[in-house]
């Protein structure tokens, strides 16, 4: 067994995700622990689950800096201090800087609400349902430059009633997140998953654009 992987969790807000990620952690399901929370919100719920789990937390609010690259050379910093060699993006808000990307390349996952390449960016359950589109779901993937554009590592499908509101769609939704997310962490801390050539290696062997067959 290799030594555990230093985990950052970047958030903005209720951190259900973040929560599944401790609990997996603290169970020993994953290779791995979190060394830090980080908030851009100073009151974002989830900084009180870390806290809590008497995991250390930070705050990097946009107000303090005045730019997005002095923000994201604030957050580098951080990153490399707690060591981290994985930075899980758990419904964090702000978009990072293409230099941010490229220096932790192959280290940042991103869970995104839908099932790319549909509906990157935000409000995605109100689209879904806009388009009356039968299904929906979830992919988390590497992050890139691209916004919700990097590989997708797996993806869970949901349906989409007549009558769903974009809450309830988000509920269900994020049921499969709490699901997969933990696993794909799990695969990372055991060095089966790494990007190449901005696609998504698992096994050694490159995923299809729909990621990891999971159905
Ligand atoms: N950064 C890069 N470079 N690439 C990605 O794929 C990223 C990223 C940062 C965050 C998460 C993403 C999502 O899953 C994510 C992926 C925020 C916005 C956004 O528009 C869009 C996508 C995501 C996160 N943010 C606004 C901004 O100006 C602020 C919105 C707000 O504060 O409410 O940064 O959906
Ligand atoms: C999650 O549903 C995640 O997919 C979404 O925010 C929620 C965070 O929930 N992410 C985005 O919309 C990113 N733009 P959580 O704080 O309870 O984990």
């Amino acid at each position: 067994m290799t030594a555990k992987k230093n985990i950052c969790v970047l958030i903005s807000g209720s951190g259900s995700n973040l929560q599944a990620l401790m609990d997996a952690c603290s169970a020993g399901k994953i290779n791995g622990q979190i060394v830090a929370v980080i908030s851009n919100k100073p009151n974002a719920y989830g900084l009180e689950r870390a806290r809590k789990a008497a995991i250390a937390t930070h705050i990097v609010s946009y107000d303090d800096y005045s730019s997005r690259a002095e923000y994201d050379a604030a957050l580098s910093r951080l990153i490399i201090q707690v060591n981290a060699d994985c930075i899980v993006l758990a419904g964090f808000m702000r978009i990072l800087t293409p230099g941010f990307v490229d220096r932790f390349s192959g280290k940042l996952l991103n869970v995104h609400p839908s099932l790319l390449p549909k509906y990157k960016g935000l409000n995605t359950h109100q689209r879904a349902i806009d388009n009356k589109d039968p299904e929906h779901g979830v992919s988390v993937h590497f992050v890139t430059a691209e916004l919700d554009g990097g590989p997708v590592i797996v993806q869970s499908r949901v349906p989409v009633f007549e009558y769903d509101t974009a809450e309830e769609l988000a509920e269900r939704v994020n049921e499969q997140e709490l699901r997969i997310y933990p696993l794909v962490v799990k695969w990372f801390c055991d060095g089966r998953l790494a990007m190449k050539d901005n696609k998504a290696i698992f096994d050694d062997e490159f995923l299809p654009e729909t990621g990891y067959a999971s159905d």
